[in-house]
């Protein structure tokens, strides 16, 4: 079954806005299987971000995911990679469509409140860099199939 991996920032956190945003792939029919409340060290942030290490953000990237907690998720269903980044929305969340997760909560690129893998490769590196094996929980709600 396909898994991604969602954060959501230090500014979604702060806001207060996790449990609006646990709600939306509760109730969209994903199922949560990993969930952890860290402060990303910087090398977590690096690691994670290393594909815009030559990026003139980057060093406010790091600087900004490592300061304050995320709540570090891994969801699980058919499509979630690419259903997950739609319901996120754009980058910018001032180019977001309305009923999108950035598009409806934030207005600012540099704190676009949630992060979601992008593709099967990335989903699969980031939930390793984020996540042991052990720490992932595989079980199915106990509903008929066609209810989700
Ligand atoms: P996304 O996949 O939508 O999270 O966006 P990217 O991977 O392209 O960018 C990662 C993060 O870098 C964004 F969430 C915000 C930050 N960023 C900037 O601050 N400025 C930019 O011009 C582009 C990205």
């Amino acid at each position: 079954m396909e898994r991604t991996f969602l954060a959501i920032k230090p500014d979604g956190v702060q806001r207060g806005l996790a449990g609006e945003i646990i709600r939306r792939f509760e109730t969209k029919g994903f199922t949560l299987v990993g969930l952890k409340f860290l402060k990303p060290s910087r090398e977590l942030a690096e690691q994670h971000y290393a594909v815009h290490r030559q990026r003139p953000f980057f060093a406010g990237l790091v600087e900004f995911i490592t300061s304050g907690p995320v709540v570090a998720m891994v969801w699980e269903g058919d499509g979630v990679i690419a259903a997950a980044r739609k319901m996120i929305g754009a980058t910018n969340p001032l180019t977001a469509e309305p009923g999108t997760i950035r598009g409806d909560l934030g207005i600012n690129i540099g704190r676009n409140i949630i992060h979601g893998s992008d593709a099967p490769e990335t989903a699969k590196n980031e939930i390793s860099l984020w996540f042991k094996e052990e720490e992932l929980v595989s079980w199915q709600p106990h509903l008929t199939p066609w209810l989700h």
